[in-house]
C-alpha cells in the first residue's frame, strides 16, 4: 500500500492515459464500423494495419496445385465505374448500393481510388512495373482498371488478359471448364480512337456479357500517353463453376501484353501457376485523409481532457 500511495499520482496518470487512448481507439474504429454492416472491427484494424490499400501480399492459404499463395485482394466498389478505357471524373458516376450506404463515401474522389492496385511486373525481371491493375467488385461485376504505362503506343493486337481457375482446384489449359482465359485485343487505332474485341480461347462462361473499353492517354500513374484498358467481367462468370470450400477465392492472374516480348502481369512466373484473387467484404476507405483528421481530432481532445483534469486532481 505504502508503494501504492508513494506512486497514486503516477499510476492514476497512467490509468487515465491507458483508458484515454483505449477510447480513442474504439472511437476512431466505430466511426468505421458503424458505417457498413457486416464488417467486424477486427477485419477493420487488420485492414488498418496490413494498409493493404494499393498491395498485394504474400498469405499463409493453403493452396491447390498450380498456385502460388500470392493473393490479390479486391475490395466491393464504394463508386461504380463506368467501362469507357478513361478515369471517368467522378460526378459522372454513381455510388453502388453498398456505397449508398456508407457516410464516407464522398472522400471516394477517383474512380480507382476504391479499388485495390496491383503492379503489373515485367515476367523477364519483377523489379520493373510496367503498370497497374485496379480491381473491385459489386453485385453484377468485377471491375477492372489496367493503366499499361509501359505500352507508350496503341496497336493492333496488343492485349490485355485474365485467367481464371473459379474451383481453386488446380489450373491446366484446356482440361477443365473452370479454367478459363478473358482477353481483351486491341483490333484497330482509327485517328486515336480504339476499337477492341473481347473473347475467350478456353469458353469463359458469359463471355459475351463482358465488357470493355480501351484507350490511349495520361493517367494518374503516368503523364506520358499510353494504353488503358477497362473491363467488367459478369460475377456469374467467376460463380458458375464455384469453389465450394470458399466462394469467394479463385484463382487468377492479369496481364498486359506490350508486344509478345513484353508481357506485364500480376501473377507468378512460370505462367501456368496462378495467383489467389479474394472478394473481400470490407471497402477501402480513404485512409490517408481520415487516419491524419482522426489522429489530430484524438490528440487536440486528449491535450485539452488533460491539461483540464491535471488541474484539478494531479
Ligand atoms: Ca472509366
Ligand atoms: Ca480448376
Amino acid at each position: 500500500m505504502k508503494i501504492f500511495h508513494q506512486h497514486r499520482k503516477m499510476i492514476c496518470r497512467t490509468i487515465l492515459i491507458v483508458a484515454l487512448l483505449n477510447l480513442a481507439a474504439l472511437t476512431f474504429l466505430s466511426i468505421r464500423t458503424g458505417i457498413v454492416d457486416g464488417i467486424t472491427k477486427w477485419a477493420l484494424l487488420e485492414r488498418i494495419f496490413q494498409g493493404t490499400r494499393g498491395k498485394s501480399f504474400d498469405s499463409q492459404v493453403k493452396v491447390a496445385y498450380g498456385h502460388t499463395g500470392l493473393v490479390a485482394e479486391a475490395p466491393p466498389a464504394i463508386l461504380e465505374p463506368q467501362i469507357d478505357g478513361e478515369w471517368t471524373p467522378p460526378d459522372q458516376l454513381k455510388f453502388t448500393k453498398l456505397g449508398e450506404q456508407l457516410e464516407w463515401k464522398y472522400q471516394v474522389k477517383d474512380e480507382w481510388d476504391d479499388a485495390i492496385r496491383i503492379p503489373l511486373t515485367y515476367q523477364k525481371d519483377p523489379k520493373v512495373v510496367g503498370g497497374y491493375a485496379y480491381l473491385k467488385y459489386d453485385e453484377k461485376y468485377l471491375y477492372c482498371m489496367i493503366d499499361l504505362t509501359a505500352a507508350r503506343d496503341a496497336r493492333k493486337d496488343m492485349t490485355a488478359a485474365f485467367v481464371f481457375d473459379t474451383r481453386h482446384d488446380g489450373y491446366s489449359y484446356g482440361t477443365s471448364e473452370d479454367n478459363f482465359d478473358i482477353i481483351i485485343k486491341i483490333e484497330d487505332n482509327y485517328f486515336g480512337k480504339i476499337y477492341s474485341s473481347v473473347f475467350s480461347m478456353q469458353n469463359a462462361p458469359f463471355i459475351k456479357e463482358v465488357v470493355a473499353a480501351a484507350t490511349f492517354g495520361k493517367s494518374p500513374n503516368s503523364s506520358e500517353n499510353h494504353v488503358k484498358y477497362e473491363v467488367g467481367i459478369p460475377v456469374k462468370t467467376l460463380t458458375k463453376y464455384p469453389n465450394t470450400v470458399e466462394p469467394n477465392r479463385v484463382g487468377f492472374r492479369v496481364f498486359g501484353i506490350d508486344t509478345y516480348a513484353n508481357i506485364y502481369a500480376y501473377g507468378p512466373v512460370p505462367s501456368n501457376t496462378l495467383s489467389d484473387l479474394l472478394l473481400t467484404s470490407t471497402p477501402i476507405p480513404d485512409l490517408s485523409y481520415k487516419s491524419l483528421t482522426g489522429a489530430l481530432a484524438i490528440g487536440a481532445a486528449f491535450y485539452a481532457f488533460h491539461k483540464k483534469r491535471s488541474r484539478r486532481f494531479f
